[in-house]
């Protein structure tokens, strides 16, 4: 039976994988009959795709409420307090070294000197500014932030309360950082990156994971009050991982058809690898060594344990995540994976939902190369004080960027904008966006992964006496 399921499990990664090939090689074979050209055609061939994506959006409120709800009540306040302050403090200690590996490559490797790349001169060109843009505007003060991580209600959570609101989009929106650059006069406010970035498709996570927590830990102090409570979150977390089971025989085809999808919408190949290869290259290498050297390291150091065992359970995580470009809508299946691996789902519930929302660590190596990469580009020079500006600012944009494609792109205007860069550089990175996306994602995942058996190594002890009262308070009822 275990030899069935272990072949179940990988055929399921098999499955993923083999759709990643065929939906790079269907995207290919459709740009050769012209495909690429016509945008009716591209909306066929992703539709399929997008509805695979919106299917794994559709749980992800009932699932990071359920979880975070469930996963607190179920521990004393005190037991998740522990754990949360583990997890928030690797979170940040992970996205800030993967900022300062980020930037030792990106100054190493200097991939914005022009002149030491391209011999015939190519400039990196600033493409011109994207289509015009319907008025936005995002919370004018810190306080909005702030009011809308306690939403009104539940369900209020769930709908943008600003008055008009950058809904992070599927594909940026390029003409936000016109918009964002034109009215250079007032001082961008942070509060609006964080909130902006925190939205998905309307749904104000960062508010529902606030809200959830607090919720949570009210439930557990109350006891027996709360039971009903308790009870009822821990179904609705069950039956929404039941509907992740059935969504995931979908993937191979979902997947097929975002990728072929993706490769048909861009624009032009040559001039994206032949301009911004060495930048791709950079942030790659940083993505790679970060995933497979550093928090690898940092696992075998805090668990004694093989961190390519939890790596392995995951790679239907990771697929899902490469193929979606989204950590949030990926969120059911990383959770899915890393409790069949066997972590506490005491331990995922509470910590996977905030690790999706503001662990991003590939997300972070990213920011901090595309901005130095452009200040080389512009022969701005990078002294010190802005080195150290870049990596504050691309921890705190890392975390304010929501789980859902593109995200880190919007949210780099922060970095940006720390160094007195414009945002309308933006622009210059954006070709070969789609695909960096999809990687940084993916380490995103793995930087949650690893985090879960860090904490769950960490918090055995005190689960285990948990388990004990338990045993012993049934034995005694
Ligand atoms: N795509 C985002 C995610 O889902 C990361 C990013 O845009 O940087 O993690």
């Amino acid at each position: 039976d275990c030899w069935f399921g272990a072949l179940r499990a990988n055929l399921k990664v098999l499955l993923l994988i083999v759709a990643i090939f065929a939906g790079t090689a269907l995207g290919f074979g459709l740009r050769a009959h012209g495909f690429h050209e016509d945008p009716r055609k591209v909306m066929y061939v992703s539709f399929v795709g997008d509805i695979f994506l919106n299917m794994l959006k559709i749980v992800i409120l009932p699932l990071i409420v359920s979880s975070l709800v469930a996963g607190l009540a179920a521990l004393e306040s005190a037991t998740s307090g522990k754990i949360g302050l583990r997890a928030v403090v690797y979170y940040f200690t992970t996205t800030f070294m993967a900022v300062i590996l980020g930037i030792i490559l990106v100054s190493v490797i200097r991939p914005g000197d022009v002149k030491q790349y391209y011999a015939n001169g190519t400039q990196i060109v600033v493409p011109a500014s994207a289509s015009s843009h319907e008025p936005i505007t995002t919370p004018d003060t810190f306080l909005d932030l702030i009011r809308n991580m306690f939403p009104p209600n539940l369900v209020g959570a769930t709908f943008q309360q600003y008055k008009t609101v950058l809904k992070v989009p599927e594909g940026v929106n390029v003409s936000f950082m016109q918009a964002e650059a034109a009215n250079r006069s007032e001082l961008p406010d942070y509060s609006k990156f964080i909130i902006t970035g925190k939205t998905i498709d309307g749904i104000n996570i960062m508010g529902l994971v606030v809200f959830s927590i607090i919720f949570g830990i009210t439930i557990s102090r109350l006891g027996e009050k709360g039971k009903a409570m308790k009870l009822f979150f821990e179904s609705l977390n069950e039956i929404t991982m039941s509907i992740v089971g059935t969504i995931m025989w979908l993937a191979p085809l979902g997947i097929t058809f975002l990728v072929a999808g993706q490769v048909l919408k861009v624009q032009d190949f040559k001039a994206m690898l032949e301009q911004l290869g060495m930048y791709f290259m950079t942030v790659l290498t940083g993505l790679l060594i970060h995933a497979f050297i550093v928090l690898p390291l940092i696992y075998v150091a805090f668990t004694r344990k093989n961190p390519f065992k939890i790596i392995g359970a995951c790679l239907q995580a990771f697929a899902t995540g490469f193929a979606t470009s989204s950590s949030s809508a990926t969120l059911p299946l990383t959770m899915q994976c890393v409790e069949d691996y066997g972590v506490d789902p005491r331990i995922s519930r509470f910590v996977l939902p905030i690790g999706s929302t503001i662990n991003m660590d590939g997300t972070a190596l990213y920011e901090a190369v595309a901005c130095l990469f452009i200040a080389q580009t512009q022969n701005v020079p990078m002294d010190f004080g802005k080195i150290i500006a870049v990596s504050v600012t691309a921890t705190a944009a890392a975390i304010g960027a929501a789980g859902v494609p593109q995200a880190g792109l919007v949210t780099m205007v922060m970095v940006l904008d720390a160094v007195g860069l414009d945002a309308k550089f933006v622009t210059m990175i954006l070709a070969i966006d789609w695909f960096l996306d999809r990687i940084r994602t993916t380490v995103n995942i793995l930087g949650d992964v690893i985090g879960c058996g860090i904490v769950q190594h960490m918090s055995r002890d005190f689960l285990a006496k948990m388990d004990e009262e338990q045993r012993l308070k049934r034995r005694a009822s």
